[in-house]
């Protein structure tokens, strides 16, 4: 899973605008995958969601990962799921999606990463790096400096997440992240393509020089 801007849906932070118009901006700026989240969203609000977004992110070739909903990813044929640490094993999702699909973990510390690891997990999401407002039941932060400490005892390619903006890309890609992920800091910034294409940018640049 070799992803550089992972961008998160969240039709409350869009600024009323809607699905296609945000993320095809946000593709156009160089989202490489994209997360379907949206917590208060009925099964068929998903489906219906998750079909826009398989077409988009297959015109632009990005991957569709979903939240939570083995069953919404397998009904749109979604690259994978991504799970919390409550949600179900990562075993038991693998043996649901079948081969070649993706599936991604929070994981909040270095414990947590290793367990996901052993688990065989494609990715790992790490945070939050900073305070967040767009997630309420955040963990402690664990900051860029708690990159460094994962990427020491882990292989697996890490996704950070949680209040991330163009300003803390660089240190946190430096520090072993693989690839950022964001909310707000591209589906609510006035100019959403622009916001991609900074951030993206910045990973492309400090992956280079590592
Ligand atoms: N998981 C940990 S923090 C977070 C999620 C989904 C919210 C990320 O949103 P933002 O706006 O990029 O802080
Ligand atoms: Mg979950």
């Amino acid at each position: 899973m070799d992803s550089r801007l992972y961008v998160i849906t969240g039709h409350a932070f869009s600024k009323g605008r809607g699905l296609e118009e945000v993320i095809s901006a946000a593709l156009r700026g160089g989202a490489d995958c994209i997360q379907l989240r949206e917590k208060d969203f009925s099964g068929r609000e998903l489906l219906e969601a998750g079909h826009l977004l398989r077409r988009l992110t297959r015109e632009a070739g990005a991957r569709l990962i979903i939240n939570d909903r083995i069953d919404v990813a397998r009904a749109v044929d979604a690259d994978g799921v991504h799970l919390g640490q409550d949600d179900l094993p990562i075993e038991v999702a693998r043996e649901m999606l079948g081969p070649g699909k993706i599936v991604g973990i929070s994981t909040h510390n270095v414990e947590e990463a290793l367990a996901a690891e052993r688990a065989g997990a494609d990715y790992i999401g790490l945070g939050p790096m900073k305070p967040t407002k767009t997630k309420l039941d955040t963990e402690p932060v664990v900051g860029p400096s708690g990159v460094l400490a994962v990427r020491q005892a882990v292989q697996v390619p890490i996704v950070a997440i949680g209040g991330i903006t163009a300003a803390d890309t660089a240190e946190i890609i430096r520090n072993g992240a693989n690839a950022v992920a964001v909310i707000s800091a591209v589906v609510g910034a006035t100019d959403v393509e622009a916001a991609a294409r900074e951030i993206r940018g910045i990973v492309d640049r400090e992956r280079g020089n590592r």
